[in-house]
């Protein structure tokens, strides 16, 4: 009986493109099957039950996870056809060794390259750089990290040379500066056949970060996680990967979910349930009209930017008549409403300035209770920079050929 072998994915995904090589090399064909990762397929959560992470491979039903062991399994059971690990014991250990330091030190610090700023961002460019050159000494005068040929530590290591412009654009330095050998080693691999039709272009995978980024950064709903996350005094990562995980999508929406499972601290949600049905009839309100109206005032020109502006408009002073004289929607603290609101602040000075509108001449009331927020740290620290969002939204406007 042919062998029936499955691959569980995820296209950008460094440890799926090891088991992709991997099954290249050996000439396995496959079945490969994209996962949603917000979306988990029923078979992926029942290959991987500990885990639920791409990628796993399914050969003739059995299930094999974590890619540097699906690696070595691949290497067992295909064994006549281009070894990836040595048959000396030592030499095995050695391999495995340095691949572990791939996985453990290497991944760890690339992720903060390009999820960290400041200080903490320089310490880790400095630091991914010392990785390399640690690589590079391993290297050393063989064109393979395998010796003459393409080995195990290849295998585990070349797929991160797709995410390099990701490091690269957003660490703003040069690995190939740097570190020639290194990316000899990478232009060497990819003349492979194996290697270059099994991952994707850097600029494809740089591509889909920025979205990433976008989406986390600038996404209303990712900021309303951030202040509700704050307000309960609870720490967490913030980890760009997240955003793919299913956890994370149930928390994108505006659901009362934190509330109700951190619940002992800074209630968002009234228990008079009238009072939480009206809070959560504004936070719908806000949803459906006030990022509405407030997206046309930016990006529509002409009649339809000016309806948008009146929309916009008439929505904030109904919003300040539901506010009233309390200092928050919530009441005496901040709350539901609040939360879902606020984000709309970062983007005011968009809305101003390319609307030609001033939301404070008309509705300082408005504008109060946004400050009024912005001195919580809970809410501050979780907002961007209005003119940061604004050079988001510039940059945007020029794409759709605005500017
Ligand atoms: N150590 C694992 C790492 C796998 C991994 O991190 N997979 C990510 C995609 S790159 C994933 O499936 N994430 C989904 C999740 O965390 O829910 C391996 O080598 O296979």
């Amino acid at each position: 009986m042919a062998d029936q072998v499955v691959l569980l994915d995820f296209w950008p995904s460094p440890f799926g493109m090891r088991l992709r090589i991997a099954l290249a090399e050996k000439g396995v064909q496959y079945e490969y099957k994209e996962e949603d990762l917000r979306n988990k397929s029923p078979l992926l959560l029942q290959s991987n039950p500990v885990h639920k992470k791409i990628p796993v491979l399914i050969h003739n039903g059995k299930a094999v996870s974590e890619s540097l062991i699906a690696v070595q399994y691949i290497d067992e059971v295909w064994k006549d056809k281009a070894p990836l690990l040595p048959s000396d014991p030592h030499l095995r250990a050695h391999a495995r060794f340095w691949a572990d330091y791939v996985d453990n030190k290497m991944y760890e610090i690339g992720r903060k390259v390009w999820t960290t700023k400041g200080e903490e961002q320089d310490a880790a460019k400095k630091e991914f750089l010392e990785c390399i050159s640690v690589l590079e000494g391993e290297l050393g005068d063989k064109p393979y990290f395998g010796g003459k040929t393409f080995g195990f530590l290849d295998v585990a290591l070349i797929p991160f040379s797709s995410w390099l412009s990701v490091y690269e654009k957003f660490g703003n330095f040069s690995v190939e500066a740097e570190h020639p050998k290194f990316i000899a080693w990478v232009k060497r691999c990819l003349e492979k056949e194996s290697v270059s039709k099994s991952i994707p272009d850097q600029q494809k995978v740089y591509d889909f970060v920025l979205e990433m980024r976008k989406k986390l950064g600038e996404d209303p709903y990712g900021m309303r996680v951030r202040i509700a996350l704050a307000e309960k005094g609870i720490q967490y990562e913030s980890r760009e990967e997240d955003y793919l995980t299913n956890k994370s999508s149930l928390l994108l929406q505006m659901n009362p979910y934190i509330d109700e499972v951190w619940k002992d601290k800074a209630p968002l949600l009234p228990s008079d349930p009238y009072l939480r049905a009206q809070a959560m009839f504004w936070a719908d309100f806000v949803d459906k009209k006030v990022y509405e109206s407030g997206k046309g005032t930016w990006i529509t020109k002409g009649e339809e930017q000016e309806a948008a502006k009146r929309e916009f408009l008439e929505c904030i002073r109904l919003l300040e008549e539901e506010l009233g004289d309390k200092p928050y929607f919530g009441g005496e603290n901040l709350g539901f409403v609040d939360v879902a609101l606020i984000p709309t602040y970062s983007w005011f000075y968009v809305r101003e300035k390319f609307g030609n509108l001033s939301v404070e001449a008309r509705h300082p009331k408005f504008i109060a209770w946004a400050k009024r927020c912005m001195q919580k740290e809970s809410v501050s620290k979780s907002l961007p920079d209005q003119k940061r969002v604004y050079e988001f939204a510039l940059r945007f406007r020029s794409k759709l050929g605005m500017e």
